[in-house]
């Protein structure tokens, strides 16, 4: 599949190239990223600490889920003010500051915009529950319900049905996620027009675009029909009935009009249940709704052979233009290089893998906190231990079943979103680097052996490997936004790529399993290669590319380019120079 970047996609109203298109965003979690003030708790000043490391690690955008006002039911994506900072975080000062120095750094900063609902506590919904007739009433989805019970049988994200009975007005309110999460009514011009003037508050402070939460979910289906099928209590998932429901694109039309097309901003939607062909409406230039939505469609622990292929299958349903952020970990996960790597013996070496494969494969890469270290999921021993919602809910629904303490944890917990929340893994001293004081959530045990102080001074680092990859990344075009071939690898899990651009050809060998692969010869592009980064110690760059790739290797390389007049000993360093990784 030869696919071209389309240059319809490159050229912005100003004749420029979109700024993200090079980018790479770096997710912070706030609450588990830097704690300045001995509370336990990540704030803006210990994330102004750290713009250094970030700046190193060599991002170019970060990403700060949500650090609004909030009464933290499901860790602050339920927002109470979305004008005001939560004190946990910091001030609105603290936050101008982290602009002003994120900007001195070259990092450009967006935010998490949760516009689906709100917090029950938000005044909107005080309002709106305070009577029927108040005239927030309809800020939010309303509804007297039927034969006694909900309007329908959808069931809630956190379990439970999706709607609860106000006892003061005696109707029911939607809430897709907890009841504390109240779902916003779009289908109101006045809602619409407070979120568009917020969201013109932030971007007026300077911020550069919003990822933006479960976006594809504003849109409900007319009528509020029952989702098809049976599940335990009656209720059902809803999904269809309220993901990419076709009133969403002129939500984001208007939005897109009003507020978007005004910043030189990145959009990212964070859609659930998109194929290409669906994804592909929200992010076609010319019907000007988002930038980017996140790849998310990949079944990583049953169908690891097929990682490569569905990024193939986005690409060119986008006709190779860049439409996706591709990630592999977020706040919302388990950690993959536990679930889908190994998190044992080759953990280095998986992490670097799945490494190589994010930031080579076509899209813009959206890294997590900790990632660069290869941390890990953690198993805490007590059900006390863990602080997320969802994992709490799940585990008394479980205990309801029958199902006994012990059995219900080890269920749960590989699964668990508290595997990417423990804090960043700083340092092996008590509290990680992260705080001297109690974390609100506990250290994984392992800080003591995966943190940054260490891999900072050791070269064969997860670390400095990001760092390498990140920097061969800025350095090639090939990388960045080349045509993308997908060429034979032999066995299922080893992949074989290529990229290329502006004359540069990157050919990328990846074997994700555990043992050893001879890579099928017929997946060599034609052409003199030379490696340029590996994630195996002392495998030489600049040597020939392998024949036989051990466990979890991955392999970069370049073509030598042919230059008339150009002797071989020059034409072989060439690569090394360009791309700044080797020495
Ligand atoms: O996390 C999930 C499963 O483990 C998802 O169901 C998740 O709830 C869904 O991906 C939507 O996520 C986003 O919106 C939620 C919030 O809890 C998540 O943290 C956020 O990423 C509600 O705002
Ligand atoms: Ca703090």
């Amino acid at each position: 599949m030869n696919s071209q970047l389309n240059s319809r996609v490159l050229v912005r109203r100003d004749g420029g190239k979109p700024w993200w298109l090079d980018t790479v965003v770096y997710q912070i979690y706030p609450r588990s990223f830097q704690d300045s003030n001995v509370d336990g708790i990540g704030d803006l000043p210990g994330i102004i600490d750290r713009l250094d490391y970030l700046r190193s690690l060599g991002v170019g955008t970060l990403w700060l889920s949500p650090v609004f006002a909030s009464p933290n039911d499901d860790n602050g994506y339920d927002i109470s003010d979305y004008d005001a900072i939560h004190p946990d975080f910091g001030t609105l000062e603290d936050f101008r500051r982290l602009l002003r120095e994120a900007r001195a750094r070259d990092l450009r900063v967006i935010l998490d915009l949760v516009v689906n609902h709100t917090s029950d506590e938000h005044p909107w919904f005080l309002e709106a529950r305070s009577s029927r007739t108040n005239p927030r009433r309809d800020f939010y989805h309303w509804h007297p319900g039927r034969d006694g019970g909900p309007p329908n049988n959808w069931e809630s994200f956190f379990k439970g049905p999706a709607w609860e009975f106000d006892e003061r007005t005696g109707e029911y309110y939607l809430h897709l996620f907890s009841r504390k999460q109240p779902d916003l009514n779009w289908a109101n011009p006045a809602v619409r027009q407070e979120i568009y003037q917020m969201m013109h508050r932030w971007l007026g402070m300077g911020v550069d675009g919003f990822r933006m939460d479960v976006i594809n979910f504003l849109a409900k289906a007319p009528g509020w029909p029952d989702a098809p099928g049976e599940g335990a209590g009656g209720l059902v998932f809803g999904g269809p009935l309220y993901a990419n429901q076709p009133g969403i694109h002129d939500y984001l039309r208007e939005m897109n009009a009003q507020v978007l097309r005004h910043h030189d901003i990145l959009t990212v939607g964070e859609c659930h249940f998109l194929n290409p062909q669906l994804a592909r409406d929200y992010v076609e230039r010319e019907r000007r709704e988002l930038d980017l939505v996140f790849l998310f469609d990949v079944p990583y622990e049953t169908d690891r052979r097929n990682l490569l292929g569905h990024v193939d299958r986005w690409h060119a349903a986008f006709g190779g233009r860049t439409g996706t952020a591709v990630t592999l970990n977020n706040h919302d996960s388990p950690r993959l290089v536990s679930k889908f790597g190994d998190g044992g013996e080759h953990r280095e070496r998986s992490a670097k893998a799945l490494a190589t494969f994010l930031l080579t494969v076509p899209g813009v890469p959206f890294l997590y906190q900790g990632e660069e270290l290869g941390m890990t999921n953690v198993s805490f021993p007590r059900i006390s231990d863990y602080r997320d919602i969802e994992m709490l809910n799940r585990h008394a629904a479980l205990l309801a079943e029958g199902c006994g303490e012990a059995e219900a944890l080890a269920r749960l917990a590989p699964d668990s979103r508290d595997n990417a929340r423990t804090p960043m893994q700083w340092s092996a001293e008590p509290g990680a680097g992260f705080t001297r004081g109690t974390p609100w959530i506990a250290c994984n045990p392992n800080h003591a052996a995966i943190n940054a102080a260490a891999q900072e001074t050791d070269p064969d680092s997860v670390l400095n490997y990001y760092r390498a990859l990140l920097r061969l990344r800025r350095e090639s075009p090939a990388l960045r936004g080349g045509t993308h071939e997908r060429l034979a690898g032999g066995r299922n899990e080893v992949f074989s790529y290529q990229r290329e651009a502006a004359g540069e050809a990157i050919w990328i060998l990846l074997n994700l399993s555990g043992e050893a692969v001879t890579p099928d010869p017929a997946g060599r592009p034609p052409g003199n290669w030379r490696r340029v980064l590996g994630n195996l110690p002392g495998t030489g760059e600049n040597a020939e590319p392998p024949a036989r790739l051990e466990p979890w290797e991955a392999v970069v390389c370049r073509r030598l380019l042919k230059r008339t007049g150009e002797t071989a000993a020059r034409a072989t360093e060439r690569p090394l120079k360009e791309a700044g990784v080797c020495g």
